[in-house]
């Protein structure tokens, strides 16, 4: 484990304490992470009487309205000037959609986030690519700060939970536990934060997730494991993450992939590694990024075309390490 880069978190923590205004965004597609960081560091500049705003590209899903203050995310931004901008969970500023064009609204960009892929986009720039998520970064913030309460923990905790795989994947230390243990020192509720981001699938969805898993293909001696979904209809919950964790179950598979078809020329491909398949650079070499054990990239091309191409690539890539 890397350590952590203390003096970034004093810098931040002190260019927090000598502006007033704020505004924080996060990636286009609201999950756990990017909300839970974003809420919990609007709750923590509010507790020192800052003020502060978050804006989002998208609306909030409804399955993370348990989050405290989600009520004060808005979508539709309002000319002002900020005296800082935080960016959460962005790889890059284009992440952020709609709102990277707002970005220069604020005098100063912070770009806080724990993706290897990232380009280090702000005026100062805090990555972190062994943590957890951008929650665990926003923890260190808020001890430096010293503003931790119940509020800061759910969220916290909701966003670890969530970017870990239930603190299950290889992003998951010895110090997200240590995290993990003083947040639910605040009253954190496991069983039901899980309830409230897993437990939303109606019959149909188990239905379809069947199918999916029905299609499983594998090729170098099950090594790659891959489907294809022609008919991919995106939830207000992630039914992509419920297909890899069954995939998961497998035991040969080192790189785990879905194509979704958005449309004719479009094909959305979600990439997990179970190993030293390094993903990250596979998604990178198809215009994608993401993480080593997780990424993702979107081809303009259909579903076929784009199985071809990506499945020869990463056969080329394992075969070519040996
Ligand atoms: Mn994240």
């Amino acid at each position: 484990m890397k350590k952590i880069k203390i003096n970034k978190i004093a810098k931040i923590a002190d260019l927090i304490k000598k502006n007033n205004s704020f505004f924080i965004t996060a990636h286009m597609n609201l999950e756990g992470d990017a909300l839970g960081s974003e809420l919990a560091l609007y709750l923590l500049l509010k507790k020192l009487n800052k003020k502060a705003v978050i804006y989002n590209n998208d609306p909030t899903p409804e399955i993370y309205k348990f989050l405290p203050s989600h009520k004060s995310i808005k979508n539709n931004f309002k000319k002002d000037k900020f005296d800082v901008a935080f960016v959460l969970d962005c790889s890059d500023s284009s992440r952020a959609g709609r709102i990277e064009n707002k970005l220069s609204a604020a005098a100063k960009v912070v770009n806080i986030d724990h993706h290897i892929s990232n380009t280090y986009f702000g005026d100062m720039n805090w990555v972190e690519a062994e943590m957890s998520s951008a929650s665990e970064m926003i923890y260190y913030l808020v001890k430096r700060l010293k503003v931790l309460d119940k509020d800061i923990a759910l969220c916290l905790y909701t966003g670890i939970f969530t970017d870990s795989g239930s603190f299950t994947y290889a992003n998951t230390s010895c110090n997200t536990h240590k995290i993990v243990a003083e947040l639910m020192g605040y009253g954190i509720r496991p069983d039901l934060v899980y309830k409230k981001i897993h437990s939303l699938c109606v019959p149909d969805d188990i239905k379809f997730i069947g199918k999916c898993i029905s299609k499983l293909k594998f090729c170098l001696k099950e090594k790659i494991c891959w489907i294809t979904i022609s008919r991919w209809q995106e939830k207000n919950y992630d039914l992509t993450e419920i297909i890899f964790s069954i995939m998961r179950l497998l035991k040969k598979p080192e790189v785990f992939i879905l194509f979704k078809k958005i449309n004719k020329n479009k094909t959305r491909i979600n990439f997990r590694s179970s190993s030293r398949v390094d993903v990250n650079k596979i998604a990178k070499f198809f215009g994608g990024g993401g993480h080593q054990r997780a990424s993702g990239t979107t081809l303009e091309k259909n579903l076929k075309e784009s199985e071809k191409k990506v499945i020869l690539f990463i056969q080329r890539q394992i075969n070519g390490k040996k």
